[in-house]
């Protein structure tokens, strides 16, 4: 049975330019692996949105701010011509041409249209508990629409008080596109949106206290924040490698020892790490959200006392007790993209059956 599938994306960037993190990477996956199976597939998304083999459909219109720069009782704010509404007004135009309509985005008003569609719409909620607004929506979504909300990991669902409605569909990525190094240099990795919710400075501070270099990789989303870390430590072996595409990112992370992840949020089940272990790069990282699924203490990463910069370097001279082989392994049993195509697919067909 071949659907007519069609991908709402994250309308606080365009496909390609990093503003929309890790989703940006499980949509293009998703995709990828829905087409090889034979479903048709079109992916909505903001004006400037670019992908080699998948077929977009440009939307014009304002941006919507990052929902992790609200505060939690903060109302939802549409701009003018936003490019949100926009992209659900396109949906709602071709909706009889679709089978099924995924939504991508972490946002208020696709999960508020839910029941003004005659197509079902399965919503991939890409983040934990965030705002007030965005929980009541989905849990609504959730009551009345049962199954249709999907989510990472069991910690990012244990961040709302519906978490037994949230079916979990993990992540996976095209393993065919990173090579597993046995051997790396002695640089250890950081790899996201340069954010403040990120922690960059703990990793860099580590950097600095151990004394090893350290390569930071991906888009410098929150300029001052960035300089301000570059002014408080001029002296850290860091060196920036600026926002690279898969490929080449794979190729530069493969030869770091480590990778550290240090977020301040719950992490719903972070896309680098899994591009980390595919690579064979052990992961150390802050005890928190989807981490804590994904690291095989003291085999394929450490975890570590949440915000603690000494933490982080206790494990750093600890790294050799670690197994690359064993995280190239753990990549290819539970995030190989036939594993999270056939969560997806059976997802997809539950949703349509109802
Ligand atoms: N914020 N409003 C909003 N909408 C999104 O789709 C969104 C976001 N913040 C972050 C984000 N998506 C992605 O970076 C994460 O879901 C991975």
């Amino acid at each position: 049975m071949y659907y007519k599938l069609l991908f709402m994306s994250t309308p606080i960037g365009s496909l390609g330019s990093g503003l929309g993190g890790g989703v940006e990477l499980t949509i293009s996956n998703i995709a990828k692996e829905m087409l090889r199976r034979g479903h048709e597939v079109k992916i909505v998304a903001p004006q400037g949105s670019v992908s080699s083999s998948l077929p977009i459909k440009e939307i014009p219109g304002e941006l919507q701010i990052p929902a992790q720069n609200q505060t939690r009782t903060e109302p939802i704010f549409i701009p003018k011509n936003s490019v949100l509404a926009n992209m659900w007004d396109y949906a709602r135009q071709v909706q009889a041409d679709y089978d099924l309509i995924v939504n991508f985005a972490y946002d208020w008003l696709p999960l508020y249209l839910t029941p003004f569609f005659n197509r079902p719409i399965a919503h991939l909620i890409s983040m934990g508990s965030l705002t007030d607004v965005m929980d009541h929506i989905i849990e609504q979504v959730a009551n009345n629409f049962p199954g249709t909300i999907g989510v990472h990991g069991q910690t990012q669902a244990a961040t709302f008080t519906f978490a037994d409605k949230c079916r979990c569909l993990v992540n996976g990525m095209d393993l065919s596109v990173y090579q597993f190094c046995s051997q790396p240099g002695s640089d250890l990795a950081w790899v996201g949106r340069i954010a403040p919710e990120k922690g960059l400075e703990d990793a860099v501070a580590a950097a600095k206290i151990t004394g090893i270099p350290m390569k930071i990789f991906g888009l410098i989303q929150d300029v001052p924040y960035w300089e301000k870390i570059c002014q408080e430590y001029p002296d850290a072996p860091i060196e920036y490698r600026g926002f690279l595409p898969t490929h080449e990112l794979q190729q530069e992370l493969g030869q770091c020892r480590a990778l550290l992840i240090t977020p301040r949020w719950i992490e719903a089940y972070p896309n680098v790490a899994l591009e980390a272990l595919a690579c064979g790069v052990p992961l150390i990282s802050y005890c928190r959200g989807g981490l804590t699924e994904i690291i095989q203490e003291g085999k394929t990463g450490f975890l570590v006392e949440p915000d603690s910069v000494q933490g982080l370097v206790e494990a750093i001279k600890r790294l050799d007790e670690l197994d690359r082989q064993a995280c190239r392994q753990k990549a290819e049993t539970e995030y190989s993209l036939e594993a999270m195509g056939d969560r997806v697919e059976q997802w997809f067909q539950k949703i349509m059956r109802n």
